[in-house]
């Protein structure tokens, strides 16, 4: 997100200090570290409720929750004061050598109250990836356990995003992540992703959105045919697909899908790292599209992002067996369930359940966000569909709405309406042509009127850049 001068506005001293080292010093994520510096990074210097700052004073709603994580919203003070305590109290200790800390159990112990039924035991790391990456490696000690050492490929959806360790980068669907790295590695086979909107341009005609759900999972079980079931270990999925284009599945898609890893025994891999603790109006997206997942893996929401911290949690079976295996789990990190991230996140959970915010996603908030998406984008001529559930939402620019046809890439809309937004005081995420919404879970009513009364706006200014009336 460059910083655009506004003409004739000048950039403090401390601005380009501070532009300068960032250019000289620091490699930043996804990002093309040559064209950045050519443009100046921008400097995000304090946040309060859904709103951030830079450094130049530009206040700027948060659309995304940074990265769809600050459930409670920023400057939650009962946050930073349980931080603190930890802090002052226990700034570290770990749990290898039979030790523990009391903020780490009374958070395990939570959220095995808020997990789906049998997930009564969890782990913990620092980040989505992570937790994901020991995932699988707990499914293939699992299948170690079993006494089926051949069960070890893991499957995953097309355009689905996991994060980016060796592992978790191979099960990522996003094609743009593998080469630079020589991935995915082997073990790692993908099945169709059930994106609805683009199935007339993908050659499936005017498919209806059930039939659609239906036809993708056949399709994924086709695959699961061809390599042989009984080498199958795992599916891993996010119950809604978040950075590969928010994919909201058909209804039909995840019944069958859960159908299909049962019949085959394959281990279903809830990945909720977007989804978890309110974001589609249920403390999990497993409740919301009714999965029962032998593992699930969470983070961002888990501590609003105040803190890093992730974890991973066994369903019963999964839970039995290696909980009660006869041998060490020699696995763990320095800082799994680390003191002040885990006092955080118990925090987070306790404000969560106090101020209901998970039941006004469901029944007020959220429904609100969607009916006014839906109201302010009908018919425009850029919008193709409008799409989301709980407080996520996406709308996909197209070249034909009528034959769903996307712009030619090199047109790059999606970046032209994102730095329309960034322009306009907000952010909010393109990918590809898509411009994603995902707010913090406590906006209100009159907030959302802000976000969408922007976004409108920057819709507008990208079909004027465009030459479309
Ligand atoms: N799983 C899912 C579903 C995610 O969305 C990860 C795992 C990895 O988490 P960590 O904590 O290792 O980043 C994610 C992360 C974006 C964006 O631009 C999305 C994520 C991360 C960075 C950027 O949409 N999601």
């Amino acid at each position: 997100m460059p910083v655009k001068k506004k003409t004739g506005a000048k950039v403090s001293a401390r601005t380009k200090r501070l532009q300068k080292l960032d250019a000289l010093h620091h490699i930043h994520p996804f990002t093309q570290t040559e064209l950045l510096n050519r443009e100046g990074v921008r400097i995000i210097t304090r946040a309060k409720g859904i709103y951030v700052w830079d450094s130049e004073g530009h206040k700027l709603i948060d659309g995304m929750a940074g990265l769809w994580c600050v459930q409670v919203g920023y400057g939650n003070m009962e946050l930073a004061r349980a931080g603190a305590e930890a802090l002052r109290t226990l700034p570290y200790y770990n749990h290898f050598f039979k030790t523990t800390n009391p903020w780490t159990v009374e958070l395990a112990a939570k959220l095995a109250t808020l997990l789906p039924e049998g997930h009564s035991r969890v782990l913990f790391a620092n980040s989505g990836s992570e937790a994901n990456d020991a995932a699988l490696k707990l499914i293939r000690y699992y299948w170690n356990l079993k006494g089926r050492p051949e069960k070890k490929i893991h499957l995953s959806r097309q355009l689905s995003y996991h994060g980016v360790t060796m592992a978790a980068a191979s099960l990522s669907g996003l094609t743009p992540m593998h080469p630079q790295w020589d991935l995915p590695l082997p073990g790692f086979a993908k099945v169709p992703a059930p994106y609805w909107y683009g199935a007339k341009q993908a050659g499936y005609g005017d498919i209806g959105e059930d039939e659609f759900g239906i036809r993708v999972a056949r399709e994924s079980e086709a695959v699961i045919r061809e390599i042989g079931p009984d080498r199958i270990a795992s599916f891993s999925a996010e119950p809604v697909q978040g950075a590969g284009g928010l994919i909201i599945p058909p209804s039909t898609y995840w019944p069958e899908m859960s159908r299909i890893c049962r019949r085959h025994d394959i281990l279903l891999h809830a990945d909720e790292v977007v989804t978890g603790f309110g974001r589609t109006g249920e403390w999990f997206g497993s409740f919301t599209y009714d999965l029962q997942p032998d593992i699930l893996t969470m983070a961002k929401g888990l501590s609003s992002g105040y803190q890093p911290i992730s974890a991973i949690s066994l369903g019963a079976r999964m839970g039995e067996a290696i909980s009660g295996a006869n041998e060490e789990l020699v696995h763990g990190y320095t800082y799994s369930g680390h003191p002040v991230a885990s006092a955080v996140a118990l925090k987070n959970i306790e404000v969560l359940e106090r101020r209901r915010i998970v039941q006004r996603v469901k029944r007020v908030i959220g429904p609100y966000f969607q009916r006014r998406m839906r109201q302010v984008f009908a018919g425009h001529k850029l919008v193709g569909e409008v799409r989301g559930i709980g407080l996520l939402a996406a709308i996909e620019l197209v070249e034909d709405k009528k034959e769903r046809r996307p712009f030619p890439r090199e047109r790059n809309v999606g970046t032209i309406c994102r730095d329309h937004c960034f322009n306009n005081g907000l952010v909010m995420r393109a990918i590809r042509d898509t411009m994603v919404l995902s707010p913090p879970l406590v906006i209100t009513e009159a907030e959302v009127e802000r976000v969408l009364a922007k976004a409108k706006l920057c819709v507008d200014l990208t079909a004027a850049d465009l030459g479309i009336r």
